[in-house]
């Protein structure tokens, strides 16, 4: 015969408690730690959207670093067949590779756009770039105010924009500006100082230095915006990678064998610049800010400020008139709006107002 189970106690629910909930007459922790382990569960079920862009003159390496990114530690072993040779990108257009590692899976769109700055008239040359991100923000409002919408909206918002900065060594210039002023106001923009290989180490740094005293001039807010730290240990990480940014990077598609090592890495008369060492360039730090670290950080800040900006904005200017539960009468935005929206400046309060539900 089974051995008597013990009767369920009053307090105890239908769902399995924790191994760690200690009996019900000991006063103890509820188990809400608990809900973390359901998050991680639901997360990997659901898996995660990531979309990057990358934006810049042209030939500053912006393919080169989308293959360099896939073919980099985090995702060498799960991307076969990128071997062949990049063509010069002509029209904006996006890839997307789901990468499943532990069993989480991350569905990764890049999206790759053709240079600008080539012509002589270089005037509105960021109305393209523009005009797809807010597309993407259309998108995702037409789907969030229908009636009856999808569980799961998809999402191919822009998360980050890695801005290349051709590597002059002198300082932002006045198109660089014009361009930053109006992408940091739209999306997450990292910028980078592309093909660092042709600077000096000191040149480098002066660089960097000079950039940020632009950006500060300017008053150009890059990511990781300084008022959008939530708490003391943002303000710390934060501040050490504000330091650092403009990450000073070099892209790289071929392996080489360095001491016996098989690197990815410019092979040049004077040896292998390696992409993934620290001492050759700061390629790891993007790649760590934009997968290891801050994945989810771009995620809120793109939902919680970017698209909010948008989607107050379109539904300002649509005039919607409340006329019962569930109205909405929103016309798509004509490209013309795409392009010259002009969102608020971001500010701590639009931020604020997404964390006083709790
Ligand atoms: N020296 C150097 N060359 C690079 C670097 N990244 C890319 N290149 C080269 O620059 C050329 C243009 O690169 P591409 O990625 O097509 O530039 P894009 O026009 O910005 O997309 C190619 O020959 C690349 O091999 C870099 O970091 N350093
Ligand atoms: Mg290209």
């Amino acid at each position: 015969m089974e051995p008597l189970r013990h009767s369920p106690s009053p307090c105890s629910s239908s769902r399995p408690s924790s191994p760690s909930t200690p009996p019900c007459e000991m006063p103890g922790p509820v188990g809400v730690e608990a809900v973390l382990e359901q998050l991680k569960i639901k997360a990997m079920k659901m898996g995660f959207e990531f979309n990057i862009m990358v934006v810049g003159q042209s030939g500053l390496g912006k393919s080169t670093m989308l293959n360099t990114l896939f073919k980099s530690k985090v995702w060498k072993s799960n991307l076969p067949g990128l071997k062949v040779p990049i063509p010069q990108t002509l029209q904006l257009h996006s890839v997307t590779h789901v990468i499943e590692e532990k069993g989480v899976k991350l569905k990764l769109t890049v999206i790759d756009t053709p240079g600008f700055g080539d012509q002589i008239n270089n005037d509105k040359c960021w109305d393209p770039i523009l005009g797809y991100i807010n597309e993407q923000y259309e998108r995702y409002l037409q789907e969030e105010i229908l009636i009856t919408r999808q569980r799961h909206i998809p999402d191919t918002r822009v998360h980050c924009c890695v801005y290349f900065v051709p590597p002059t060594g002198h300082c932002l210039r006045p198109l660089d500006i014009e361009f930053l002023q109006r992408l940091c106001q739209t999306v997450n923009v990292v910028p980078v100082i592309a093909r660092a290989d042709s600077l000096t180490m000191e040149e480098r740094e002066t660089f960097r230095r000079r950039i940020q005293q632009n950006l500060r001039t300017h008053c150009i807010e890059v990511y990781p915006q300084k008022c959008l730290d939530e708490d003391i240990n943002d303000k710390i990480l934060n501040s050490k990678l504000r330091e650092r940014i403009p990450f000073a990077v070099v892209g790289a598609d071929q392996q080489h064998l360095v001491n016996g090592r098989c690197v990815l890495g410019r092979k040049t008369k004077w040896g292998v610049i390696e992409v993934e060492n620290m001492a050759h360039c700061e390629f790891p730090l993007l790649r760590d800010l934009l997968i290891r670290s801050h994945l989810q950080d771009l995620k809120d800040i793109t939902h919680n400020v970017h698209y909010e900006n948008y989607r107050i904005i379109r539904l300002n200017e649509s005039h919607l008139l409340p006329r019962g539960p569930g109205w909405v009468n929103l016309a798509p935005a004509s490209p013309g709006q795409l392009t010259s929206h002009q969102p608020f400046k971001i500010c701590r309060e639009a931020h604020k107002d997404s964390e006083k539900e709790f």
